[in-house]
């Protein structure tokens, strides 16, 4: 029988059929699926996440090793109650007005989820009123903005702005090629340089 903390190394493999094999054996021999979840997927994913930072993985491994996370959470999912499901804090996040790129944006998504947290994918395009909307609608925690154009980035402000106005208390988690520390932090936001950097920003800011 598998023992549990062996089945992050089928996530960090990418190893989709694997990680549905064993989450299954594991269901049937009645082991806890938080601890699938805690123990076997996530923990796979913490250490995805490190290698992608150290430059020991690159996007198309760790796009596998998410499609495997996912995988599994589909299996263990419906055993859970919605309140039970680990969670770190809720994000929305899309690509602002204007901008139609989603590839690193998806990442920073699946890396978050990955890390246990609830996140609301709006997409590409994403105007104000669905910023403010969305964080309404789901007491979001954390605002997550994506721009990989000069001339979309400063739509960020906008839609800070709308928050700040509507009164809403949610922090701002901002990152994509043009983006830099400094123009983040004259927004009132946090910049992360990549998606494992996206995870520590948003563990920092809802710790
Ligand atoms: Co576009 N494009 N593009 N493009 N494109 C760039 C961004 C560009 C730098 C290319 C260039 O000229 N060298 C340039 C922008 C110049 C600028 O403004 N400074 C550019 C341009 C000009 C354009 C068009 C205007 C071209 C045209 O039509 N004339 C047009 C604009 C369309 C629009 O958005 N309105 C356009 C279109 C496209 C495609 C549709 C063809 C395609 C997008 C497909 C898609 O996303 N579904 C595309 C692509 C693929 C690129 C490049 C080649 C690659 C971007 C990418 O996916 N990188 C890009 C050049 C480049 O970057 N080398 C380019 C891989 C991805 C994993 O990295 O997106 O940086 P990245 O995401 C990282 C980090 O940035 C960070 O984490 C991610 C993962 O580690 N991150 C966050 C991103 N979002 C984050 C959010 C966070 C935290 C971290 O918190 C919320």
């Amino acid at each position: 029988m598998l023992n549990i903390a062996d089945l992050g190394q089928f996530v960090i493999d990418g190893d989709e059929e694997g990680i549905i094999e064993n989450v299954n054996l594991l269901i049937e021999a009645k082991t806890d699926p938080i601890a699938i979840i805690n123990e076997g997927l996530l923990s796979g994913m913490n250490v995805v996440g490190e290698k992608f930072k150290n430059g020991d993985m690159f996007v198309p491994e760790v796009l596998m090793a998410a499609r495997a996370m996912n995988a599994g959470m589909v299996i263990v999912k419906p055993l859970i109650a919605d309140q039970d499901m680990p969670s770190l804090g809720t994000i929305v996040i899309g690509t602002v007005k204007g901008d139609l790129h989603d590839i690193g944006k998806n990442l920073v998504v699946m890396m978050l989820e990955s890390a246990g947290f609830k996140v609301v994918d709006l997409g590409i395009d994403v105007k104000v009123e669905q910023f403010v909307a969305a964080v309404k609608e789901h007491n979001a925690d954390i605002v997550g903005m994506s721009a990989m154009l000069t001339t979309t980035m400063t739509y960020m402000q906008e839609v800070i702005k709308a928050c700040q106005d509507e009164g809403l208390t949610v922090k701002y988690l901002v990152g994509g090629a043009p983006l830099s520390p400094a123009y983040s932090e004259k927004l009132g936001a946090i910049y992360a340089a990549d998606a494992s950097g996206a995870v520590d920003t948003a563990k920092a800011l809802t710790a």
